[in-house]
């Protein structure tokens, strides 16, 4: 590369010297060239004469101040310089864009046959020179001219203000978004779609429109996405009190995008696998995730959009209480055990590998070369995890007036993760000076936990140790302030009171010492004690429990995460110890007891079906990766695939027995049904293993009336790989081609297939004419699968994994780089490999970094990663 990109640092921020209260957009919209002309006020806020501009890819058309030519400017590399300007004037400035061409997706580019645009985090630079930066807040007024019979819709942020007919069969719209804004949230749809409307009036009796586009002949996929929006409304205004404040609220799904979802003021952009579900098409799975997206991004309307970031160093504040607030929406409206557990396992899995990975950082970044490189698990679900800490430390009442002071101080501005923490405190009184580090301190903290019963003074002791191992970015680590949920029962299931220094004391232990010892008295009898319930914070728990502990628990728990954690507990035990057997040698093993604790599970009249499921399943190949220093890719691969033939082959009839009991005749998306599907379909993948399994997939297949019995039949044979896998595989595609969001269920499978010849089958897939390497959702289904989630081919031994990544990567690289580099990401992880491996991963990462091309964002990791 010709110049290195420059890393920004927190540290270094100062406040803009020029704001822009006012923007007065018109887009000219043309295929490849398309017209873009920005009228701003602008305002001096420091004594400078000079403005300057970010813009990147624009053809600038002409300059103007206060009316007048102004020809005194310079464009730079990525910048506008304009000279001697007055205090307080009106630019107006011409730019040309090339949508069509746009491959990147960012700014303004078609999807399908559409306009639309994507700004975060900084996109509209891409569409016009401004201070593209989130602490400019101007009110926008965008009006937009298109061909009438291509683009009947023209839309944007805020309320419809005008429109009308030109000549040559072209017309035009205007919008006027009432609140001031940041660039970022800017957006404008053109194109012809599907509408479907409803209704909302809110607490105080706002009317507001619902409108929700679709490509044309998909309405009957758009009614779960506007049920899920109509119960977002009616949740933040019962939960947090927090009311809709604009007449209209528009969400556009399109089939071209990076990510889920942006929460654009009015005019939500979805990528269309979060809009889009009826039964033939989606799965359960994707019906929690349209309930999920459809709130997150309603949620951010408060927390983003009426209170946004002031720098980008900031993101949490927006994407990790949002994530919060999605987390408990779903929380309430469904299962509270099930989603904890799910929540839990992103971080238990990917976080915690992005922790000890070459981009670790904490979720408040500190330094940054692409700010799309930080829309990361650990901003967002660790970010999530540390307020739901807060909301541990206050309580809903306390937190929830934290939420009430901090909108009373921040509404309409942009603020900082200190703003936040600080409304929390002191709308509460509790001390959060040391809980603050969590926003600077990296890596994942492990907690060492043992205790000593003392039978003669009654009392148990509990000694906690924490320690965070050094991270790439950060070698000194402190002490955490880490609320330790516990409790203690006594051996017939009785829960023991919590008493310290003769008082009674709360299940949340303040944990912020590197040692610290809590001694409970008045035990009568040894109990056995349940750690780190409700995944308290988001740390490693070690702590000697015995298998009769842990059943215990797995029955007697009062919580169901407990529960479910206490058997995840027991197997990781067995997991590790079979990995080390078959390290030496030995002969795989797994204790009767231990099959008899999960066939009382599963048993169990009284658990939810789908928190049955949840303890049926074992922990990722991923998961389990991060417990090892070097990963044995081969032997966790082993052992996890005989854990479940064992399984099978023990618990055979009372999966069978489960798997019959559960069959429904009708499809409904009620929880309830939801939950015997999900259990149903988790007994199908152990039975998929035993002699009948086969015919039993096949059979499934051939009745199921919804797509997630026809999914779990096709999983199923995918990883047992049966002899039907075929006829399955080639009678969904027949069905489907037309239909590239259902095809990526089949990409996705094609992509983790255990089968030997996986890769070339892949490369085949990509000449399927369903593919297309230009749009990120079938990368990800094909491709990103592969590199994620199908471990042992992947790291093949010969390389042939890591080459096809690297080619991918390289062709990526100039059309998507953004694509490109969330799919790098297993490729960073190079030094949890044994030697040969990381030769190979560390070839791929050198022939990157030696591109001239190569792209910013790609840049940043390779270079952590080989600086490792
Ligand atoms: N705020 C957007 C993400 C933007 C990503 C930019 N690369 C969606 C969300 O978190 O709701
Ligand atoms: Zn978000």
């Amino acid at each position: 590369m010709s110049q290195s990109p420059q890393a920004k640092y927190r540290k270094d921020y100062q406040s803009p010297e020029h704001t822009i209260s006012h923007i007065d957009l018109t887009f000219d919209l043309h295929d490849t060239a398309t017209q873009v002309t920005a009228v701003s006020k602008v305002k001096q806020l420091k004594k400078s004469e000079t403005l300057v501009l970010d813009g990147e890819q624009l053809s600038l058309l002409a300059v103007e101040v206060d009316g007048q030519v102004w020809s005194d400017y310079q464009e730079t590399e990525g910048r506008l310089e304009i000279y001697h300007l007055p205090p307080e004037f009106t630019l107006t400035l011409k730019t040309e864009i090339n949508p069509l061409e746009n491959t990147a997706l960012e700014g303004l580019y078609k999807s399908g046959g559409a306009f639309c645009t994507q700004c975060e985090a900084e996109g509209f630079r891409r569409i016009t020179y401004y201070l593209d930066r989130p602490d400019v807040l101007a009110k926008f007024t965008t009006k937009i001219i298109a061909d009438k019979t291509e683009n009947p819709f023209l839309l944007s942020n805020g309320n419809k203000v005008d429109s009308g007919e030109l000549d040559s069969g072209r017309h035009w719209v205007k919008w006027e978004d009432p609140h001031p804004k940041p660039a970022y949230l800017f957006a404008l749809v053109a194109g012809d779609f599907d509408v479907l409307r409803d209704q909302y009036v809110t607490g105080s009796g706002r009317h507001v429109d619902l409108e929700i586009f679709v490509d044309k002949g998909n309405l009957n996929r758009a009614g779960h996405a506007m049920t899920s929006l109509i119960n977002s409304m009616k949740w933040d205004e019962e939960r947090f009190g927090l009311e809709y404040d604009l007449d209209i609220y528009m969400i556009v799904a399109v089939d071209f995008f990076n990510m889920g979802a942006m929460e654009n003021k009015g005019l939500n952009v979805f990528n269309s696998k979060f809009v889009l579900a009826n039964e033939e098409t989606a799965t359960d799975n994707d019906y929690l995730g349209i309930e999920a997206v459809i709130g997150h991004e309603y949620f951010h309307n408060w927390t983003g959009n009426r209170v946004t970031c002031r720098d980008w160093f900031q993101l949490s504040l927006k994407e990790g209480l949002t994530v919060f607030r999605d987390q408990e929406f779903s929380s309430d409206l469904g299962s509270r055990a099930v989603n904890r557990i799910n929540n839990v396992r992103i971080i238990r899995g990917p976080q915690f590998a992005e922790d000890a990975s070459p981009m670790s950082h904490p979720i408040r970044p500190d330094k940054v070369i692409e700010m799309n490189n930080f829309y990361t698990l650990t901003v967002y679900e660790k970010g999530s995890e540390v307020i739901r800490m807060i909301h541990t430390l206050l309580g809903e009442e306390g937190f929830q007036k934290g939420m009430k002071l901090y909108f009373e101080r921040h509404d309409g501005t942009a603020a900082t993760c200190d703003d936040f923490v600080a409304a929390m405190q002191d709308a509460s009184d509790v001390d959060l000076s040391d809980f603050k580090r969590w926003y600077s301190q990296s890596g994942t903290p492990t907690l060492k936990v043992d205790s000593q019963y003392d039978t003669e003074a009654q009392t148990f002791t509990l000694n906690v140790a924490q320690s965070t191992p050094a991270t790439q970015e950060q070698k000194e680590k402190q002490a955490l302030h880490i609320p330790l949920d516990i409790e203690l029962y006594a051996k017939n299931g009785d829960v023991i009171p919590l008493q310290c220094n003769g008082l009674k004391v709360t299940n949340i232990l303040d944990v912020k010492q590197e040692k610290e010892s809590f001694v409970f008295e008045n035990v009568q009898e040894k109990p056995v004690v349940s750690l780190l319930r409700e995944f308290s914070a988001p740390v490693k728990l070690e702590y000697d429990y015995s298998d009769q502990e842990l059943i215990f628990l797995m029955n007697y728990a009062k919580n169901d995460f407990a529960r479910w954690d206490a058997g995840q507990m027991l197997l990781a035990k067995y997991i590790r110890e079979n990995v080390a057997k078959l390290q030496q040698g030995k002969a795989f093993s797994l204790p009767e007891e231990v099959l008899d604790a999960f066939r009382g599970v599963l048993l169990s009249q009284k658990l939810e079906p789908a928190f049955v499921a949840e303890f049926m399943s074992l922990p990722s190949h991923n998961e389990v990766s991060g417990w090892f220093d070097t990963v044995d890719v081969d032997a966790i691969d082993s052992v996890l695939t005989s854990i479940k033939k064992v399984i099978a082959v023990n618990l055979e009839d009372e999966l069978m027995a489960t798997y019959r009991v559960l069959e429904q005749k009708e499809y409904t998306i009620e929880h309830d049904a939801l939950g015997k599907r999900t259990l149903r379909n988790t007994c199908l993948s152990y039975l998929a293993h035993l002699d009948d399994g086969n015919s039993l997939v096949h059979a499934q297949y051939q009745s199921a009336n919804n797509m997630t019995d026809t999914m779990a039949a096709m999983a199923a044979a995918n990883l047992a790989q049966l002899p039907c896998r075929e006829e399955l595989m080639s009678d969904f595609s027949s069905k489907w081609s037309h239909d590239g969001l259902v095809m990526d269920k089949w990409f996705s499978l094609q992509g983790t297939s255990p089968a030997e010849n996986v890769l070339s089958v892949i490369k085949e897939t990509m000449n399927h004419p369903t593919f297309s390497l230009k749009n990120p959702n079938r990368i990800r289904s094909l491709i990103g699968s592969f590199l994620n989630a199908n471990p042992v081919h992947f790291h093949a031994k010969d390389g042939s994994g890591y080459e096809f990544a690297g080619e991918i990567l390289r062709t990526l690289n100039e059309s998507n780089p953004q694509v490109a580099s969330r799919l790098i990401d297993p490729m960073l992880k190079l030094r949890r490999y044994d030697a040969h491996r990381q030769k190979m991963m560390r070839k791929e990462l050198e022939n990157l970094a030696a591109m001239d091309n190569l792209a910013k964002d790609l840049y940043e990791k390779v270079t952590k990663a080989l600086e490792a």
